[in-house]
């Protein structure tokens, strides 16, 4: 039995990794520390909450004894670092619990982690971290690190003390980077889900700057395998880029999904842009694909249309969340562009 601290797992990457893992495989045993922060939701978990080999612990990864606790009471032999903060507007609007959650949570991670002997730590980082590419040419694992929001920073902030803790003390670390994902479970502060929502609720789609920006779309399955086989044959130290070649412009999606639910584009509302908003993200995954075998499953369009329908058929899952703090976030927000 594999025993693996996941942490985050209630936010929508790390649930939908926890709920395919216990079901894909008997081998594991899942730990999963979570904050539940306003991005956490036990619902997201009602699947596997009555799995013997699952657990939850609500807590802070920024807590070193608990961390410490979890992993001896468990005998965890592997971390997967899901939590964090990740919206990028909010990072805008306030910083400070990015570099707290993102930087120092995983500082705690990696302290806790080498004291206990962890056989393996993966690091679940993005491909903002690269920064913005321009018309042409892809992120591969040796483009410089950039990073230009301080979500992205915080996140870059992060791999690299994962990879000092690498060189330093030979800890077996990797790091993945993934593009933008997409999918069932995802918060609606996010692109696609917001935009989903907000159209079925014939609210204005508010997109950003001149809607041009590209963004190179997975779906969070194929993301959640990649860092299956990441912390089983990823190589110690390395960095694997995760996509799945799919550029679309924000306008093209936002389109899409209109046309999906039937809506007209007058919903379409062009507002401020974001400060320094990153103009293209494009992802070569070559080396994963080459080292380890992965390979995106969901074409866009199957993908795209599966998630449409997965909202249309949980309505009560997002109309909880948008009925409380959400809408009073996207009105301060609004309110000052
Ligand atoms: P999310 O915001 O949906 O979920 C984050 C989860 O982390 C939540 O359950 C939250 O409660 C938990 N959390 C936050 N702070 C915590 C803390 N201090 N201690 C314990 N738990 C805490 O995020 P997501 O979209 O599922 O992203 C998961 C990871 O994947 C993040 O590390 C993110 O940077 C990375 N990532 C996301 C994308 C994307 O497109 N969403 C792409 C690439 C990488
Ligand atoms: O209302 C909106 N209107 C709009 O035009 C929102 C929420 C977004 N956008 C644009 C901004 C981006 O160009 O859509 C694009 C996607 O925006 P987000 O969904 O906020 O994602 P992004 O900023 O690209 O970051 C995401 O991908 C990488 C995740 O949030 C990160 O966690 C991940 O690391």
């Amino acid at each position: 039995m594999h025993n693996i601290l996941v942490t985050g797992g209630a936010g929508f990457i790390g649930s939908n990794f926890i709920n395919k893992l216990l079901k894909d495989r008997d081998d594991v045993s899942l730990v999963n520390l979570d904050k539940l922060t306003y991005a956490g939701n036990l619902e997201n978990l009602k699947e596997s909450e009555t799995n013997s080999r699952y657990q939850f612990v609500k807590g802070d990864i920024c807590n070193s004894e608990l961390v410490d606790y979890i992993i001896k009471k468990y005998n965890i032999k592997h971390v997967i670092n899901f939590a964090a903060e990740s919206h990028v507007d909010r990072s805008i609007l306030g910083s400070q619990i990015f570099y707290q959650t993102n930087v120092i949570g995983t500082n705690v991670l990696l302290e806790v982690s080498r004291r206990n002997d962890i056989e393996k730590f993966v690091q679940v980082s993005t491909d903002e971290v690269y920064g913005s590419l321009g018309p042409d040419g892809y992120f591969t694992e040796s483009t410089p690190i950039s990073p230009n929001s301080p979500y992205s920073s915080s996140k870059a902030g992060a791999d690299m003390m994962v990879q000092a803790f690498h060189h330093t003390y030979g800890m077996n670390v990797c790091i993945t980077r993934c593009s933008n994902n997409y999918g069932p479970l995802q918060f609606p502060e996010k692109l696609i889900p917001l935009m989903i929502i907000n159209a079925l609720n014939n609210k204005q789609l508010p997109v950003y700057g001149d809607g041009l920006n590209v963004r190179d779309w997975i779906f969070v399955h194929d993301h959640n395998k990649a860092i299956e086989m990441v912390w089983e044959k990823g190589k110690p130290g390395e960095v694997y880029n995760i996509g799945s070649n799919n550029e679309k412009k924000n306008i093209e999606i936002v389109k899409l999904i209109l046309q999906y639910l039937g809506k007209g584009e007058d919903l379409i509302k062009y507002v401020k842009d974001r400060p320094g908003h990153d103009r293209r993200y494009a992802i070569d995954s070559s080396k994963i694909t080459a080292e380890l075998g992965w390979q995106p499953l969901k074409t866009f369009e199957t993908g795209i249309a599966e998630t449409i329908d997965w909202y249309l058929a949980n309505k009560n899952w997002w109309e909880r969340i948008i009925s409380g703090e959400y809408e009073n976030y996207y009105q301060n927000l609004y309110g000052s562009r």
